[in-house]
């Protein structure tokens, strides 16, 4: 898979070489390319900013350096992610779906927003997804960016080192994980459930639904209904 960045703070992404990601990257699973939207500008100050139209507190993206960035990063097989607060919430069954496409075009924005335009020119062009990663406010879209392109990258085949995990971790039974234990069986006066010691597999299974069904229950009776 192929991932294109565009942002204001191509430092943010540093991250990406780290990790699973950074690894998958190495071993040529993903190639991960970030670009700095002000290289798309051409005027002396790089901007990328305005007032809005109709008035108002704050500034918006100007669309001309975004139709460029576009212009170099589009093909074919592009798949273009906006995060908004205006989007539809990210789930693990998207993340899933992305996980099978040829090209990611990030397009990360600050301020109030990007100019609706380079939206709407963009879906003339490739498919195109507005999505935000939950209900809170974050200060652009780089974080959210992230968020989705590690859901993603660990679900391509090879990233992931463990098949198996991945069905484990998946939700897609739609509850909560169990809680995990490890050595030693005792710390400090708190024990492992002694079922998880005792190698009765079926026992230990089906400990573990009931686990994940009170946690659900108590956590996220949402998830249930
Ligand atoms: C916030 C965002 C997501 C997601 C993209 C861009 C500008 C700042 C802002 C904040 C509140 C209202 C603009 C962004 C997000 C989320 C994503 C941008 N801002 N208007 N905030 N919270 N869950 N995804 Cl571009």
């Amino acid at each position: 898979m192929r991932i294109d960045i565009v942002t204001i703070f191509p430092e943010f992404f540093s991250v990406l070489d780290v990790s699973l990601l950074g690894t998958a990257r190495k071993n040529g699973l993903l190639d991960v390319v970030v670009h700095d939207l002000r290289d798309f500008t051409h005027d002396r100050h790089r901007t990328v900013d305005d007032t809005p139209a109709g008035g108002g507190a704050g500034m918006v993206m100007r669309p001309e350096p975004w139709g460029e960035a576009l212009d170099a990063l589009l093909t074919e097989q592009s798949t273009v992610i906006f995060p908004t607060p205006a989007g539809s919430l990210f789930v693990q069954k998207q993340a899933r779906e992305l996980s099978g496409r040829e090209h990611l075009v990030f397009c990360c924005g600050r301020y109030e927003g990007i100019d609706q335009r380079v939206i709407e020119h963009a879906r003339a062009r490739a498919e195109v997804i507005e999505l935000s990663i939950g209900d809170y406010v974050l200060n652009g879209g780089e974080v959210a960016a992230m968020v989705v392109i590690e859901a993603i990258g660990r679900l391509i085949p090879g990233v992931v080192g463990n098949p198996e995990s991945l069905v484990e971790e998946s939700h897609e039974d739609g509850l909560l994980e169990y809680p995990s234990y490890t050595k030693p069986a005792e710390w400090r006066g708190l024990a492992t459930p002694p079922v998880l010691l005792g190698g009765n597999h079926a026992a230990i299974a089906a400990w573990r639904h009931d686990q994940q069904l009170e946690r659900t229950e108590r956590v996220r009776p949402e998830l249930l209904s």
